[in-house]
């Protein structure tokens, strides 16, 4: 098969995709053209609202879009940039989890309830209590556990929840990275332990976190763990998926703009990194999700081919997605 753009009528991105009642959803985030200069925060991306894409055959049929499920107007603690979202099915109902700017510029998580996948969904009035940065996966357990995943650097404001982890340098240090962290005016060593991703498990009505968040920490294969510098460490775009009772941690590296992903033994890890997924794209961000339907595995992804390389307006794609015998994954051919 070939990469397919799956909604060339719009700009959409982040695509996280799931099967309920047999049928593939898709819930991006909805790029538009704000007039907002690019710069290191993603202030470019100044999202308002969410729609909902279904399809029978995710490979053939164009997508249903089922319209605005819920709006930044809508949300009484939400300021704007409606970035990334999930959602999870728990006894029939529909949690939408998504990631926005509260009044004071500080990236928060809601939750948003339907009784449909097709919405609409009502929001909760306050975000999660203890929730911070972007890019949320929900993700259910066999045994019916609800956890998400989240964080992102930079503009999404990871680096300003983790405690630092020495060694850390001050600016103007010249064997420090001159990126990754410089919203707390601590530049992170290339040699310290990567800023993880977060995961916390939610309560049974799915409205809260139930615990602290802990870290996601993502070891080498001679159990060290993964470095700031290294190319492969994670950044944002947190997706869960299970195989053969092995839990895999995907991301994106966002300023190396790989894919790429990790295996462990339990919801909370430790993972150990396993390598790319897939290759950068077209665009600054990459973003994508995982998911089995009907018999296939696909990577939901986004590119900027259409826009022509415009990287807040993102267009989103599926491609197969498959095994080796030995459980890792062959790496996505983006064509
Ligand atoms: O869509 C806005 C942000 O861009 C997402 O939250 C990131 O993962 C990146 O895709």
């Amino acid at each position: 098969m070939k990469a397919r753009y799956l909604f060339p009528q719009d700009y959409m991105a982040d695509p996280s995709a799931n099967v309920f009642n047999n049928r593939l959803y898709i819930y991006p985030s909805h790029d538009r053209d704000s007039g907002e200069c690019f710069d290191d925060d993603g202030g470019h991306f100044q999202m308002l609202d969410y729609h909902v894409l279904s399809f029978d055959d995710v490979e053939q049929d164009a997508a249903t879009d089922h319209g605005v499920i819920l709006d930044v107007e809508q949300v009484p603690w939400a300021e704007r940039q409606m970035w990334d979202n999930d959602v999870v099915e728990k006894d029939g109902k529909y949690f939408l989890v998504f990631s926005a700017k509260d009044y004071n510029g500080v990236f928060r998580l809601g939750v948003a309830v339907a009784d449909h996948p097709e919405g609409p969904f009502i929001p909760e009035p306050y975000p999660i209590r203890g929730s911070f940065s972007i890019d949320p996966c929900v993700f259910k357990d066999d045994d019916g556990e609800i956890y998400c995943y989240f964080g992102g650097l930079w503009g999404g404001q990871l680096q300003w929840w983790i405690p630092a982890q020495l060694p850390y340098g001050k600016e103007g240090d010249p064997t420090l990275r001159t990126a990754s962290d410089k919203k707390t005016l601590l530049y992170i060593r290339p040699d310290a332990p990567a800023l993880p991703s977060c995961v916390a498990r939610m309560s049974d009505d799915v409205l809260q976190f139930v615990e602290a968040p802990r870290p996601v920490v993502i070891l080498n294969s001679d159990g060290t763990p993964m470095k700031a510098g290294d190319p492969h460490r994670f950044f944002e775009a947190s997706w869960m998926h299970k195989y053969k009772g092995k839990y895999y941690f995907s991301y994106s590296t966002g300023d190396s703009h790989y894919l790429c992903y990790a295996i462990g033994d339990s919801p909370y890890g430790p993972f150990v990194y396993q390598g790319v997924i897939l290759e950068p794209v077209v665009g600054w961000t990459t973003h994508h999700s995982i998911v089995e339907y009907r018999g296939q595995w696909y990577l939901f992804y986004h590119d900027c081919v259409p826009s022509n390389d415009t990287t807040w307006l993102r267009s989103i794609k599926v491609q197969r997605l498959f095994y080796n015998e030995d459980g890792t994954i062959q790496p996505v051919i983006n064509e």
